[in-house]
């Protein structure tokens, strides 16, 4: 495809005249250099230090600030991250470069072991998935960037967006109620989220299970903001279970140790099928079948998840067959779904406006990412507290969705002032807005292009 360079904020190389103007074109500078700084020949790094793989939730967010400035490069990350989709239908959560050395990132391709699996693609992967947010962003992508080579991208993507949709629908509905299953809170994306405190409690293993391993990510981020030793020895166990079923679903209501069904998980998978209606429409393919299964998965979410005595979504453990308690941005996410009952769009309006979360017309800091008022808020550990850039553009995307302009607005704008103050990091602290782990983060530079460019 050639090359095809689209300026992030104003017209080329004139410095715009205000002052915002110039603020705006400086912050759009930095987040550009942040993907540039990441970008590994078809695909962005979310880090260069903590995550040297491709991951797929983050390919996905990074694409569509792609679309922004290089939409050649939004079509190259979607492609190669799907060209390691398993035979069926599975998107790998990492797909690893090659050259990059095994012990770079833990666990890395020698634990995973997949290519002796069948089925899975030359590149060494995970086992896992993540939230399905790829069909959406592709969209929205295209929808930022149109054009005659970016339709025939999207063409080419569409089936293999569609194997991805079957692969969860048909291998994940453990509950057998219409909803897709996660078999590890890295499935989540928000992989340390109270959410799992329950299940993960329920996973047998001991914390000593990590003196065969070497954490990486302690090496480069603090260890008082990352999952504890014996969360990630869980995390290994869970692994290991399904690993050695050779990441197999059959069966997994009577073997696996963790189950859980999660409103982002499902919220995402919803909204890829609304998406791939418009998609299928634009390519010339039959929309008729997608908006039905939205219009199932947004049924089944609220049957399952909706919980009316605290107002808001919850994860289901399928373990125990109970909502698991913690009310955390989790809850909010179905609002993505463009076809959410109106009676849960205003629950989570209200636990959205709450001090729970803070969202208003004016609002000095992004939602974060648990409950605020919650004895195990914790600002500083990962998923526990912080802000991060995705899930705020995604309630952002559903306030939008849903006509709340004003809330969007509010919101956008405490995103965009977040990162002007504390750069493109990986999260920020939700109440000071200083900026946590990485750095330089994909995710929230190419969001934050994508915020600048709409705002
Ligand atoms: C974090 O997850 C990885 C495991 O997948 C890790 O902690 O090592 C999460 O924030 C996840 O949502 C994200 O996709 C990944 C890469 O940015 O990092």
């Amino acid at each position: 495809m050639v090359e095809q360079v689209v300026p992030a904020v104003g017209p080329g190389d004139t410095p715009p005249a205000d002052t915002a103007a110039r603020e705006r074109a400086a912050l759009a500078a930095v987040a550009r250099t942040t993907l540039d700084g990441n970008w590994e020949h078809d695909h962005t790094v979310p880090s260069r230090t903590l995550y040297p793989h491709q991951w797929s939730w983050d390919s996905a967010f990074i694409a569509i600030g792609w679309a922004h400035l290089r939409p050649e490069r939004a079509w190259a990350e979607l492609t190669s991250l799907f060209d390691a989709q398993w035979r069926d239908g599975r998107v790998p959560h990492i797909v690893f470069n090659p050259v990059v050395a095994d012990d770079a990132y833990f666990p890395g391709p020698a634990f995973w072991a997949t290519t002796s699996v069948a089925g899975t693609p030359r590149t060494v992967t995970s086992g896992l998935v993540q939230p399905p947010v790829h069909a959406l962003a592709a969209w929205h992508a295209y929808r930022r960037a149109p054009s005659e080579p970016a339709r025939a991208a999207l063409g080419r993507l569409y089936p293999r967006l569609v194997a991805q949709q079957h692969y969860l629908s048909n291998h994940r509905d453990v509950g057998g109620a219409g909803l897709a299953s996660i078999v590890h809170p890295w499935e989540s994306g928000l992989d340390n989220s109270p959410a799992w405190d329950e299940p993960l409690a329920a996973v047998p293993a001991e914390a000593a299970v990590l003196r065969a391993y070497r954490r990486r990510d302690i090496v480069h981020a603090a260890a008082a903001h990352r999952p504890t030793d014996l969360d990630y020895a869980r995390y290994v166990a869970i692994v290991t279970a399904y690993r050695a079923a050779g990441y197999r679903d059959e069966q997994l209501a009577d073997r696996h140790p963790f189950l859980v069904e999660c409103p982002l998980f499902n919220a995402a998978m919803g909204a890829a099928e609304s998406a791939l209606a418009h998609i299928a429409q634009e390519i010339g393919a039959d929309p008729g079948p997608h908006r039905q299964r939205a219009a199932a998965i947004t049924t089944a979410l609220v049957d399952r998840l909706y919980d009316p005595t605290t107002g808001t979504f919850h994860a289901r453990d399928l373990r125990t067959g109970r909502l698991t308690p913690a009310r955390t941005v989790l809850g909010l996410t179905p609002l993505i779904l463009p076809d959410l009952p109106t009676a849960q769009v205003e629950a989570i309006l209200v636990e959205a406006g709450s001090p729970r979360f803070g969202l208003a017309a004016r609002m000095t800091r992004p939602l974060p990412s648990h409950d605020r008022t919650a004895v195990d808020f914790e600002p500083l550990r990962y998923w526990r507290g912080p802000s991060w850039m995705n899930i705020n553009w995604l309630v952002r995307y559903g306030l939008l969705t849903h006509g709340h302009p004003r809330l969007a607005a509010g919101l956008g704008a405490s995103m965009i002032e977040l990162a002007a103050t504390a750069g493109c990091h990986e999260y920020f602290h939700p109440d000071t807005g200083a900026g946590l782990g990485s750095p330089a983060f994909s995710w929230t530079a190419a969001l934050l292009l994508d915020l600048l460019a709409e705002m």
